[in-house]
């Protein structure tokens, strides 16, 4: 039996950088995420009788919101949808199951790198046809669904057990439960030579954070790779991620890096978030920057099998650093520099103007799926390590000796006074076209501007993406508020220094920022506006 149930709206559901996220118990509010979910399916056109994949991270809530989400997408005419086992599919898998399955959509429950538990966070991400996020439009059109709400429709029907593999019917539904694991170790299997990774005598340890990723890594590593037992650590999903931060950078994976500096190290360290789209790099001695790792990553791309006949392009972030760059020029392929987020990638993908793709924020991936894959980046360092035969301290060295090296980190100030941070970049933007000609720290400033984003498939714009002042030199400081946070404001401050061929390349890379930060601080006055001295964490 189909309800029809009566709600009123919430003014808070826009979708941000990466679906919508909230602390659990704001999604524990009645009909919060019944809501937001029938907003979705409501811009979903041809959603009758078409397939729709759930899945997510795993993290607490995940069960009852599938639940709900089950018993919604049948009441709303949807002919099947495919779950994982245990309501786990990792973003990459999905979006691998959204295309293969050829299913209109997905909705993912994940709030990625954030915390999770009862007082941590949740979130809900449509993914369309092409595997990829919501483009804005879509989410646009979410946004404006949840602000006129005044029904959903949900089958007044059991739980699915969503435990054993296989067919039931809800509702005239069919709900069928996969594995979540098999489809994506097929597809990674299909893209790198494995053969060659199981015969290199690498050794690896891989942090999977407690968070989705534990089951894929254990099958792909330990089982299919033939890494010994132990290689993959914390690879249970919980679903508060043993209260850690599921975020995989040098602050929340310490153990990992400490490992890989001590005298113990692997060959290869790495690790993924909550959801399973980042990924962490550290070699034996040497931290790889992510934006270092497309660069690297893409340099490298043809030594796998998949990428044998070379790139067609390279897309990154705008605060991505310009490391990629050098590697496009150098292979002579286009650069696309794209707002923060990968569903601007997802136009490009399926144009076929790009192969590879990338975020400082720990994110690359490639036309694979639609979204960033940790595990796949991780596979590829692997391919290439195996490949060569060279150490991940010797990859980078090289690269930096062929193509300079971009020194590059990111501030954030997390739990800002969202007002004060509000008055750092509105106060900033109105000064952007004064800076041009100033010396700051040391430091000439070229140019300075506001990015916006003409996307070159379909011409829809995206503005205010980020304020950026560029020095004399390559170097240059990006400042943008952060679109995945549920309490307060992050401000992200993202510096760069380019140092060309022959020069400083073996330095220190907080030392070959210093100037740059104090500038960044006083151009956009963040000690006076935020209170802080200093960042919480340095990425
Ligand atoms: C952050 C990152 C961005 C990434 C997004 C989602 O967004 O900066 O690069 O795409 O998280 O990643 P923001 O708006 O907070 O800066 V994930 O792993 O949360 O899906
Ligand atoms: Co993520």
């Amino acid at each position: 039996m189909i309800e029809t149930v009566s709600t009123t709206p919430y003014g808070d559901q826009k979708p941000g950088t990466s679906g919508l996220r909230k602390k659990v118990k704001v999604f524990q509010q009645p009909h919060y995420a019944e809501n937001f979910i029938q907003s979705v399916f409501e811009v979903v056109e041809g959603r009758e009788g078409a397939t729709l994949i759930i899945g997510g991270d795993g993290r607490y809530l995940n069960r009852e919101v599938i639940d709900k989400a089950i018993r919604m997408a049948a009441a709303n005419g949807f002919g099947r949808v495919i779950v994982g086992r245990g309501g786990i599919l990792s973003t990459p898998a999905a979006s691998h199951l959204i295309r293969s399955r050829e299913a209109i959509g997905g909705l993912i429950l994940s709030a990625s790198h954030n915390p999770g538990g009862p007082n941590e966070d949740f979130g809900i991400k449509y993914n369309v046809a092409n595997g990829g996020p919501a483009p804005e439009k879509v989410t646009d059109a979410i946004l404006e669904r949840t602000r006129a709400i005044d029904s959903y429709r949900i089958a007044d029907a059991e739980a699915v057990d969503i435990d054993a593999i296989g067919e039931t019917e809800i509702a005239g539904m069919t709900v069928e439960v996969v594995d979540p694991v098999a489809a994506y170790a097929d597809l990674m299997q299909s893209l790198f030579d494995f053969t060659a990774i199981r015969g290199a005598g690498l050794t690896m340890a891989f942090d999977a954070m407690s968070a989705v990723t534990g089951p894929y890594a254990t099958e792909i590593l330990e089982r299919r790779l033939g890494f010994e037992q132990g290689t993959v650590r914390n690879g249970t999903p919980l679903e508060d991620f043993g209260g850690h931060h599921p975020d995989p950078n040098l602050v929340h994976a310490r153990t990992l890096y400490d490992l890989m500096m001590s005298a113990d190290a692997p060959d290869f360290g790495a690790a993924s978030d909550g959801d399973g789209d980042r990924n962490l790099i550290i070699g034996r001695d040497i931290f790889i920057t992510p934006s270092d790792s497309l660069a690297m990553l893409a340099a490298n791309a043809h030594l796998a099998p998949a990428y044998a006949d070379g790139l067609r392009g390279i897309a990154r972030s705008m605060p991505t650093s310009a490391a990629a760059d050098r590697v496009a020029a150098a292979l002579n392929i286009p650069l696309f520099e794209t707002p923060t987020g990968w569903k601007f990638f997802g136009n490009l993908l399926d144009a076929g103007m790009v192969t590879i793709c990338g975020e400082e924020s720990a994110g690359t991936g490639s036309d694979h799926v639609r979204e960033k894959d940790g595990l796949w980046a991780v596979l590829l360092w692997l391919n290439i390590l195996a490949a060569t035969g060279k150490s991940v301290k010797q990859i980078a060295e090289e690269h930096w000796a062929r193509f300079g090296r971009n020194y590059y980190a990111r501030h954030d100030y997390e739990g800002v006074d969202s007002a004060a941070a509000e008055a750092l970049v509105d106060g900033l933007r109105d000064r952007l076209a004064d800076l041009p000609g100033q010396e700051i720290a040391g430091l000439r400033i070229e140019a300075a501007d506001e990015f916006a984003y003409v996307d070159p498939t379909d011409g829809s714009i995206s503005r205010q993406q980020g304020l950026r002042v560029l020095f004399e030199g390559g170097s240059r400081v990006v400042f943008r508020l952060s679109g995945t946070g549920t309490s307060g404001a992050t401000l992200r401050v993202y510096l760069e220094r380019y140092e060309p061929v022959g020069g400083r390349l073996d330095q220190d890379t907080g030392e070959m920022l210093a100037d740059i930060a104090r500038a960044a601080d006083e151009i956009a006055g963040i000690t006076r506006h935020t209170g802080r001295a200093r960042p919480d964490v340095i990425t």
